[in-house]
């Protein structure tokens, strides 16, 4: 009777949910009054037609807190509504590309979530890996995403807004030179506001290098000036962001891949390694609290 069990998994838990006396196939599904659920009689097949037939299977008795642990598994793997509900495709993956379902009766959106840092369950939104995406780019393309999501990307502003406006989430960035050396912030709340301004929230600041975001700033790239500066701080430092007058850190800037020379205008993190040093991976990525 365990092949049955198995392939009838989904609509066995989906039932037990609904009543406590139910018919799968050929078999009676009883539950025990006294212990709630947890124990399940399956009757087995009925003999052959006849005045003499054959005797049924046995009645054999099956676990249903191990089914249940199976099923809220298969539930989660089938419609992950966060990185935190994905399941990673074998043991030591690290991260990858997966469709989930944020949004209420919405289609699902494919996303990168990472599974190790700080315990997993991460959607990232940002990443600089090698320089093969071209992030000097205007307004539409930042509010909308671009690049590619197993390489370097910008998940998009407006999708950063809507999972952002209703639950409660935190921000972590990490970030690592050319010589192995790693720094890592978080804030515990992290909030990206309607489109327009797409205003930055964010405090419960912590981290092993300095803060460079600031509450109450709007999103500028080079065609949509909103900075607290009388000049273009995108175009001046070949980037997009929360600037002010202008930046602590520059994750959409240049990727010069090292020191360089010109300020300020490359993948810059101003308390880790500077303004003439172009870090060579950086990443931002958002948990549900
Ligand atoms: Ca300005």
């Amino acid at each position: 009777m365990k092949p049955l069990v198995s392939t009838s998994l989904f609509l066995l838990g989906t039932t037990l949910l609904v009543e406590c006396q139910v018919t799968l196939r050929s078999c009676s599904l009883h539950c025990d009054n006294s212990t709630g659920i947890s124990n399940v009689y399956l009757q087995g097949q009925r003999g052959k037609k006849g005045p003499k037939g054959e005797k049924g299977d046995a009645c054999e008795c099956v676990d249903v807190t191990e089914l249940s642990e199976k099923y809220e598994k298969l539930k989660r793997a089938l419609l992950s509504r966060s990185c935190k509900d994905v399941l990673p495709r074998y043991d030591d993956e690290e991260g990858g590309v997966y469709n989930i379902f944020p949004f209420n009766g919405r289609s699902g959106i494919d996303v990168y979530c990472d599974h190790v840092t700080d315990g997993g369950g991460w959607l990232v939104f940002q990443k600089r890996i090698d320089g093969s995406e071209d992030f000097y780019r205007g307004w539409n393309d930042y509010v909308n995403g671009f690049g590619k999501l197993d390489g370097e990307f910008w998940l998009g502003l407006e999708v950063l807004h809507q999972l952002t406006k209703n639950g409660s989430y935190q921000l972590r960035v990490d970030m690592e030179d050319f010589d192995g050396e790693t720094k890592y912030v978080t804030y515990r709340n992290f909030v990206v506001g309607p489109g327009g301004g797409y205003n930055l929230t964010v405090s419960g600041f912590k981290g092993n290098t300095g803060s460079a975001l600031n509450s109450g700033v709007s999103f500028s790239t080079h065609d949509r000036d909103q900075d607290l500066y009388g000049a273009n701080c995108a175009e001046r430092f070949k980037g997009a962001w929360w600037y002010t007058a202008c930046h602590s850190a520059n994750p959409n800037g240049h990727y010069y891949g090292g020191a360089h020379e010109s300020y300020a205008d490359g993948v810059n993190w101003s308390s880790f390694r500077g303004y003439h040093y172009s870090l060579k991976r950086i990443d931002m990525k958002l948990r549900k609290n």
